[in-house]
C-alpha cells in the first residue's frame, strides 16, 4: 500500500498515526506539494492533488479522513478506533467534523493570516479560542475524546494541537487538553521520534517558505 505523502502536513500525520495504529506498514512515498514533477505524478492519481493520498492495489483514496475510515474496516482487528455501535461512532463523527469544519479550519485560518499578515485578525483569533474552549469541553468529558478508548477522534484532533506549534501557542489555558495530550500520545510508544521527525521537517519548511513565521 502506497501513501503519498509529507511529514509536515498534519493529515498525512494523522493518517501516519492510524496505520502505526493497525500495525499496517505503509510504502510511503514523498511528496513535495511545491515540486513540479511531483504535484504532476499525483495528480495523475488524484486530480485535486492533495497529501494524503493512499493506493492499496491500485484503488486510490485521498482526503485524510476518508482514508483513515477505510484502514480501520479494511484492515482493523476490531472496530475500537472506529466503534460499529451508531452512538458511540456518532461522537466519534462529532469530533471528526468538528475538526475538519471548525478546529482545524481556524487553526489553518490563523496560520495562513499570520503568514500573509504578520498577525491574524482579532475575529479569526476569537474563533481559534472558541474552538479551543469547546475542544477542551470535549475531551474532559469521556477517558478519551469520543469513548472510554482510544479512537480516530483522538488522533485527528492531537493533529490539529499540534499544528498550534506553528502559531506557539500557549495551551496554559487548556489543562484538559494537555492531559489528554499526554494520554493519547502514550498510546503509540514511538510517539516523541514521531514528533521530533514532525517538528524537523516543519522547521525546515518553515524556513524555506514561511520566513516570517517563528517555529
Ligand atoms: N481535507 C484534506 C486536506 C488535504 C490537503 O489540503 N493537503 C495539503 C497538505 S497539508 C496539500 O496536499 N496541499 C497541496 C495541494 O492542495 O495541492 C485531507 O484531510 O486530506
Amino acid at each position: 500500500m502506497e501513501l503519498y505523502s509529507d511529514i509536515i502536513s498534519p493529515p498525512c500525520q494523522n493518517v501516519l498515526l492510524v496505520a502505526k495504529k493497525l500495525g499496517i506498514n505503509l510504502n510511503v512515498k514523498h511528496s513535495d506539494i511545491h515540486g513540479e514533477s511531483d504535484i504532476a505524478a499525483l495528480t495523475k492519481l488524484n486530480p485535486q492533488h492533495t497529501i494524503p493520498t493512499l493506493v492499496d492495489d491500485g484503488h486510490v483514496i485521498w482526503e485524510s479522513y476518508a482514508i483513515a475510515i477505510y484502514l480501520v474496516e479494511k484492515y482493523g482487528k476490531d472496530d475500537s478506533l472506529y466503534p460499529k455501535d451508531s452512538k458511540v461512532r456518532s461522537v466519534v463523527n462529532q469530533r471528526l467534523f468538528f475538526d475538519i469544519g471548525t478546529l482545524y479550519k481556524n487553526i489553518l485560518a490563523n496560520i495562513d493570516a499570520k503568514i500573509a499578515a504578520g498577525e491574524a485578525s482579532a475575529d479569526l483569533q476569537d474563533k481559534l479560542e472558541k474552538a479551543l474552549d469547546l475542544t477542551e469541553k470535549f475531551v474532559n468529558e469521556r477517558s478519551f475524546a469520543a469513548a472510554d478508548h482510544l479512537t480516530l477522534a483522538d488522533i485527528f484532533l492531537l493533529g490539529s494541537i499540534t499544528t498550534l506549534e506553528w502559531l506557539q501557542y500557549d495551551l496554559e489555558r487548556y489543562p484538559a487538553i494537555r492531559g489528554w495530550m499526554a494520554k493519547v500520545s502514550a498510546e503509540f510508544p514511538d510517539y516523541s521520534e514521531f514528533h521530533k521527525e514532525i517538528r524537523e521537517a516543519s522547521k525546515k519548511y518553515i524556513s524555506t517558505h514561511c520566513p516570517t513565521l517563528k517555529y
